[in-house]
């Protein structure tokens, strides 16, 4: 039985991870930007879209108990604020859906196969709590989740493998283990190369240059440029600190809050949340965030009881 406090750790290490990098994200224009609108009013850190979407992958399960695109559309939809810094062909969707035209008229619209942007593995790891012991849904609902936003085979194939990887650590499966898993069902030739160059450098245990992370795994908004990226960061210092790591993926830049928010997430299914406690008070809506793992938790026992 996965214990309460991965739940926990996985969902808070996300907005924790997105909220402490959302100022190294971009470049400079984007980085300025974020100074003004990085804070509450009462001096928290704020989060980004990545959280706010998988806030929103959690009240549709919780409302709706399964995957219902629809209503995770219209959730989508109606959470969107161009403060939180969407992606602009995201944004677009989204503004679209609240004007009333569906989901599945507005995903291709922009590009032919949907966007690669990396907007639905940002939160799969959410999606993989929500599958928890009832693991044979994990595809369908993760696949379901992403095309809302993100048509596109390699999006998709992004999100699989954050959501996996989840899984896999929640279940205390070793770092080796799930990269080995990974590759083996991996189907992009960028994923293949990718996950096998990962595989080895986390094998070795050495230490690589950034400018070595950013050539080798990319530190891109696309799918394919970040979410290796993120297993790299999260297997890497599996048994080292949070903020080490935050601070790590902070240097590397480029779209730092949504590396982040996947190597946070997984680093916290590995390890859970109690490390977590010191930030509390320093990010925008944690409560929310930990009484929604809270509730996804209930679920998950009520499946395996
Ligand atoms: O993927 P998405 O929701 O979010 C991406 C980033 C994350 O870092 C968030 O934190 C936020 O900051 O934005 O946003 P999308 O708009 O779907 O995709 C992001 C960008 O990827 C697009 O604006 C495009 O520049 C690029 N992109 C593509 N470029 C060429 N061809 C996405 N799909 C394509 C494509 O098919
Ligand atoms: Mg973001
Ligand atoms: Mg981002």
């Amino acid at each position: 039985m996965i214990e309460k406090s991965k739940f926990v750790g996985c969902f808070k290490g996300l907005a924790i991870g997105d909220a402490l990098a959302a100022s190294y994200e971009g470049g400079p224009v984007e980085r300025l930007l974020w100074r003004f609108l990085g804070r509450t009013k009462t001096g928290q850190r704020r989060y980004t879209d990545d959280t706010q979407m998988s806030i929103d992958i959690a009240q549709s399960f919780l409302t709706q108990k399964h995957m219902d695109q629809t209503h995770l559309a219209h959730t989508f939809a109606q959470s969107y604020r161009w403060s939180r810094g969407y992606g602009p062909s995201a944004a677009s969707l989204l503004k679209g859906i609240k004007s009333g035209q569906s989901w599945e008229s507005l995903n291709r619209k922009k590009f032919a196969q949907g966007s690669m942007g990396n907007g639905a593995a940002m939160r799969a790891p959410i999606a993989a709590l929500c599958c928890l012991g009832c693991e044979d849904t994990l595809s369908d609902y993760v696949h379901k989740s992403a095309e809302i936003t993100h048509a596109h085979p390699e999006a998709i194939e992004g999100a699989l493998l954050i959501a996996n990887a989840t899984r896999l650590s929640l279940k205390d499966v070793e770092s080796i283990g799930i990269l080995q898993a990974l590759c083996a069902g991996a189907v992009a030739p960028i994923y293949k190369f990718r996950l096998s160059k990962c595989l080895d450098y986390v094998v070795s245990g050495k230490a690589l240059p950034m400018q070595f992370i950013k050539t080798e795994f990319g530190n891109g908004m696309l799918a394919s440029e970040s979410c290796i990226t993120a297993l790299y960061f999260a297997f890497t210092y599996r048994r080292q600190s949070f903020s080490d790591m935050v601070q790590a993926i902070c240097d590397l830049g480029g779209d730092a809050d949504t590396i982040a928010a996947m190597a946070c997430a997984i680093w916290g299914a590995c390890n859970g949340g109690l490390s977590m406690i010191e930030y509390d008070n320093r990010i925008e809506n944690l409560a929310l965030v930990e009484q929604l793992a809270g509730q996804i938790y209930l679920h998950y026992q009520d499946r395996i009881g």
